[in-house]
């Protein structure tokens, strides 16, 4: 375990009104001490806003009048020596400032480095320390919310109370492996039905995972639907620039376009595609296989139909063939030359569906549209109830844990030797520790932190 000390400007780059460099480490503050001059020489208390100033202690020169605040071990973010110095926001300062320390027995932090010795120090989880980076990328009150549900460890408790079910099962199966003489050999049924309660415990824990996962990653969303309907000018509507062609001829879009923007701060990457019909042209019926492709990728479908094309038929037929889990609105087009009127007939197979009517030549109906994506996408729920998964590395690591629990059941069903299901109940419970860190390598736990910011 490293003990040195570390140093990092803690405030984002540019003019501040106040900039924080932080340290941390055995000696951390005795370090801070040498550079900093104050009134009186009372020793410094814990968690105490000490004023001063910030001194060069080989020229004596006056660097800035800052505040220090001292956190004691292990009261403190990283469970180690802490102080902060609160300057002046001016980056050129800080630098003098960071410089100065690093002369005296600091060292430049890494990114993520603070945040690497609370968990290293049993200050927080490995979920719990995705979190904090989560937060600080906040952009959305319901990423602000699952965030803070992941930090305040909802999600590691939920992960760890199944972890000890599991290992309570895993040492079932290990005592009869060695002492079978003394108890007998493993009953299979006995051990089923615990297992079976753990594979649909973590089915719950699935279910919300694709929203979650949207949450944070942001939606693919796909605009389909027959040629000449307006799905390129709904794209351009919803960035606000002319950015695929347009035109009256069937069959303009060839290739797939994807862009990216905001809605109420969740990231959306949409896809215009081609039309979706019989097509004899070979470029076209590329980019129809791409349509179709974009829509079993998606986690929405923006479904255009044309409302002044009086036969809905060919949009029912062309709407079943989508694919069904994919969660849809429909979107009537061109309401500016027809009185909008619901679709029935897409409504018989897709009853939920949120339906809207625009036009997307007068932007009428594009707020309202931008609303029913999010109402889509149901991300209001996320975080209210249960722990929500929102990494996908916790999603890949619940699923292969269930995977693995399933496997053993069969191995129990099958009457194989019980050392093979104590293998697969063992792997199921690596998976779960690798979300909380419990049995993470260190290879992932570097991965993870260098997705961080300097300071942090
Ligand atoms: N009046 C009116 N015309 C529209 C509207 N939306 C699109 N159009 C027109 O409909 C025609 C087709 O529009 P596109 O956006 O190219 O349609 P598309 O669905 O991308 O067509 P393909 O790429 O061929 O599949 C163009 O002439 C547009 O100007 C609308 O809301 N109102
Ligand atoms: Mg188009």
């Amino acid at each position: 375990m490293r003990t040195d000390i570390i140093a990092a400007i803690a405030t984002p780059a540019g003019e501040g009104a106040v900039g924080i460099v932080r340290l941390s480490g055995a000696g951390a503050i005795a370090l801070t001490e040498r550079v900093f001059q104050r009134r009186g020489r009372q020793p410094l208390q814990s968690h105490r806003v000490y004023y001063g100033a910030v001194v060069d202690p080989d020229t004596n020169e006056v660097l800035d009048r800052a505040l220090l605040i001292p956190f004691f071990a292990p009261r403190s973010y990283t469970g180690e020596e802490v102080a902060e110095l609160h300057c002046h926001g001016s980056p050129y300062l800080l630098r003098r400032v960071l410089d100065v320390l690093c002369r005296h027995g600091a060292r430049p932090a890494e990114p993520g480095e603070f945040t690497l010795r609370a968990f290293l120090n049993g200050k927080l989880d490995l979920a719990q320390a995705e979190a904090v980076a989560d937060l600080i990328r906040a952009r959305s009150d319901a990423q602000l919310r699952s965030a803070l549900a992941l930090h305040t460890g909802k999600l590691s408790q939920q992960v760890q109370r199944l972890s000890d079910a599991l290992l309570a099962i895993v040492a079932q199966v290990e005592a009869h492996l060695d002492f079978s003489e003394e108890i007998g050999e493993v009953n299979p049924d006995a051990l089923a039905l615990p297992i079976q309660t753990l594979i649909e415990q973590l089915d719950a824990l699935l279910k919300d995972a694709r929203t979650g996962r949207i949450l944070r990653e942001g939606a693919r969303v796909a605009i389909v639907g027959r040629p000449n309907v307006g799905k390129s000018s709904l794209l351009n509507a919803l960035l606000g620039e002319a950015r695929a062609i347009v035109t009256d001829i069937p069959g303009t879009t060839r290739d797939a376009i994807e862009e990216s923007f905001l809605i109420e701060g969740l990231p959306v990457t949409i896809m215009d595609t081609a039309g979706l019909r019989e097509s004899a042209d070979v470029v076209e019926q590329l980019g129809i296989e791409r349509a179709r492709r974009a829509a079993e990728h998606a986690d929405l479908i923006l479904f255009v139909y044309d409302l002044t094309m009086p036969d809905r038929e060919a949009d029912r037929r062309l709407l079943r063939t989508l694919p069904a889990d994919t969660p849809k609105v429909l979107v009537g087009n061109k309401v500016d030359l027809c009185a909008s009127s619901p679709a029935p007939e897409l409504l018989e197979t897709h009853p939920t569906a949120e339906t809207v009517s625009i036009s997307a030549l007068t932007g009428e109906g594009i707020d309202a549209l931008k609303q029913a994506i999010l109402r889509a996408l149901q991300l209001s729920r996320v975080g209210e109830e249960t722990a929500t998964l929102t990494h996908t590395r916790h999603i890949y690591a619940v699923q292969q844990a269930q995977q693995h629990l399933k496997h053993a059941l069969e191995s129990l069903q099958m009457h194989l030797p019980p050392d093979l299901v104590a293998v697969d109940l063992r792997s199921a419970w690596l998976e779960l520790g690798a979300i909380t860190g419990a049995t993470a390598d260190e290879e992932l736990i570097h991965r993870i932190f260098r997705d961080f910011c300097i300071g942090k």
